[in-house]
């Protein structure tokens, strides 16, 4: 029987890259793409939860135990792509009337040799056992368990102010310049490192939610946000003699993404998170964190129009034309300006762009916002002083931007640019359209960087480089260096710097997110590697590209991302 279903899957497969007229480049192993990979990330926390579960009288039997480890399985690789009910995201939807269809043995050959479409090969890879392999084949015909929703009662319950507002500094009370401080996402220990830019010396290690993912500063630059994976926020307080959480809470049971209210007379006011599970947002009081509004984001996709129980939040930033945040919900591709001049009578503009958005940034004007709508390859430009949809832009294969970078292509005037996860290319969009209408929202040109697999660009106003990683592409001599491209020379070629080799580490590493300091002479770049391996943050001198320092310490375990007080207030990038 389970020659017959490999024979099955081989024969699907081969249909499915024929039809695709994918043959020539089909890797014969069906190697998972890296924005697949990047996806099934193994960090949701929701498979620890305990949720609520029918019966399906048509699914395949299975033991309690095989269940709860098929749902621990599906939550760490499967949800990032498939959605937690399984309704499918960028990956095909999962539900029981389509997997009973197919049959445990074909869902077998399929989770074991992948498929074209990006499925990764978890059997043939080594990554599941044939015993897991068969209990998610009988998982997924299951009705899918749901999480439980979480309201302001759960909220309220996990808020705790550690230091009541009238107990805090009433001026900054360290010597450090916090403008150049650092925010390092140490991700696997759950914490951040907090970085003095000046001395390169850690000023203290906070710790965070369950694979802590960003951080964000307050407009007057004296509370950082931190959001982990597990939903929870730490308020951390930069003028306290050491700086430290002073409140936290879980706003949900996964989330990616906080911001802080920027616009005047809002500074430091509210903050803002959204959640993966529930699909919602809140909005708090900026200083305490206290719970006040949460919205729902379940509702229509914009394109065909059905109902989506579950759209992520994904990126958020705050406008500075308007009391608003921009809060992207990615399954459904809406973009909804939410403002919070009133939060009892919240007025909200839903824009219609693209499904599955994702991260982005201002241009260098700050009233224009470009977000990917990564697996549709296109980036949508939203006017923030008008509240519309300028433009959808197709760009290259699942476009990763970061915020973005912005800065002045000779030819072209100022553009705002992304690198991808599935090519090669770095496409920069014109984004004047005022004196450079003829380029304004049209890719004015494609660079060509040293692969896919490419998370992160960055330059500063003050730069002539564009830094380009590549953390995902799966051949070492990409992710151990990043690509530098010449501003004023966009036609050469860029030059290869071997951050790896620089960091004095043995691979296998990956390079990832670069971030200047305040003054824009020096570029972060994260040397990432296993939690049980040392690591490293390796700064760059920008205008010799050459090596200024390693940061190295016990630790600094799992660094990622990094947020420089100055540049992250202020959006330049
Ligand atoms: Fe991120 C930003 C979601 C995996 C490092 N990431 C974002 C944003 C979203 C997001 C929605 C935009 C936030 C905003 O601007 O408000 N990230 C996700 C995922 O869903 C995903 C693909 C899978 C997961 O399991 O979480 C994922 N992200 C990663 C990583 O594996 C990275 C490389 C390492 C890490 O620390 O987890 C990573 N993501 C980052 C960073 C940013 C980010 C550094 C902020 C970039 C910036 O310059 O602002």
């Amino acid at each position: 029987m389970r020659r017959k279903a490999i024979l099955t899957a081989v024969i699907w497969f081969l249909t499915a890259l024929l039809a695709s007229g994918a043959l020539a480049e089909a890797p014969p192993g069906h190697e998972p793409k890296p924005q697949t990979e990047y996806e099934a990330g193994g960090t949701s926390p929701l498979g620890q939860v305990e949720m609520h579960h029918d019966i399906n009288p048509k699914a395949p039997i299975i033991s309690e135990a095989d269940f709860l480890r098929g749902k621990k399985i599906y939550f760490e690789r499967c949800a990032g792509c498939h959605g937690v009910l399984r309704k499918g995201a960028t990956g095909k939807p999962l539900t029981p009337d389509i997997t009973v269809e197919r049959g445990t043995e074909n869902l077998e050959a399929i989770i074991n040799y992948g498929s074209p479409a990006g499925m990764p090969n978890w059997g043939t890879s080594g990554q599941l056992t044939h015993e897991e392999i068969d209990i998610m084949a009988r998982y997924i015909q299951q009705t899918p368990p749901t999480p439980p929703e979480f309201g302001m009662k759960e909220m309220t319950d996990t808020w705790r102010v550690i230091v009541p507002v009238d107990k805090r500094p009433k001026k900054k009370m360290n010597k450090i310049d916090i403008d150049n401080l650092f925010s390092l996402t140490l991700r696997d220990s759950g914490e951040v490192a907090l970085i003095d830019g000046d001395t390169k010396k850690i000023v203290n290690i906070v710790k965070t939610g369950y694979a802590v993912h960003i951080s964000r500063v307050s407009a007057s630059g004296r509370y950082l946000y931190v959001i982990g994976r597990d939903a929870k926020i730490n308020l951390i307080d930069l003028w306290m003699e050491v700086p430290d959480t002073v409140a936290e809470i879980r706003i949900g049971l996964e989330a990616r993404s906080v911001e802080t209210s920027k616009y005047k007379g809002y500074e430091d006011k509210y903050a803002i998170a959204g959640s993966y599970w529930p699909p919602q947002y809140v909005i708090m009081e900026g200083d305490t964190l206290k719970p006040l509004k949460i919205v729902s984001t379940r509702g229509m996709t914009v394109e065909p129009q059905e109902y989506h129980p579950e759209p992520r939040v994904a990126s958020i930033v705050a406008s500075h034309f308007h009391p608003e945040f921009i809060v992207n919900a990615k399954e459904s591709g809406k973009i909804i300006m939410v403002n919070y001049e009133d939060l009892n009578n919240l007025k909200t503009t839903t824009i219609d762009a693209a499904r599955f958005l994702h991260d982005g940034g201002f241009d260098s004007t700050g009233r224009y916002f470009l977000v990917a709508a990564n697996a549709s390859n296109k980036i949508a430009v939203v006017d923030t002083k008008e509240d519309k949809l300028v433009k959808l832009i197709d760009v290259g294969v699942t476009p990763h931007p970061g915020r973005g970078a912005n800065f002045v292509d000779p030819d072209h005037g100022p553009v705002w640019a992304t690198s991808h996860l599935g090519d090669d290319s770095i496409v920069l969009i014109g984004t004047d359209p005022v004196k450079h209408k003829d380029f304004a929202w049209k890719v004015v040109r494609k660079l060509k960087g040293q692969g896919g697999g490419s998370l992160f660009v960055k330059t500063h106003p003050k730069s002539k480089n564009l830094w380009v990683d590549t953390p995902l592409n799966p051949d070492e001599k990409f992710n151990s260096t990043v690509a530098v491209f010449d501003i004023n020379n966009l036609d050469l070629s860029y030059q290869v710097i071997p951050v790896g080799e620089w960091s004095g580490l043995p691979g296998p590493m990956r390079i990832v997110h670069g971030e200047y300091n305040k003054a824009g002479d020096e570029i972060w770049f994260s040397v990432w590697r296993a939690k049980d391996k040392e690591s490293a943050v390796v700064v760059i001198d920008d205008k010799t590209r050459k090596l200024k320092a390693v940061i190295k310490d016990p630790r600094l375990i799992t660094p990622t991302g990094k947020f420089n007080v100055f540049n992250t207030k202020n959006d330049i990038y």
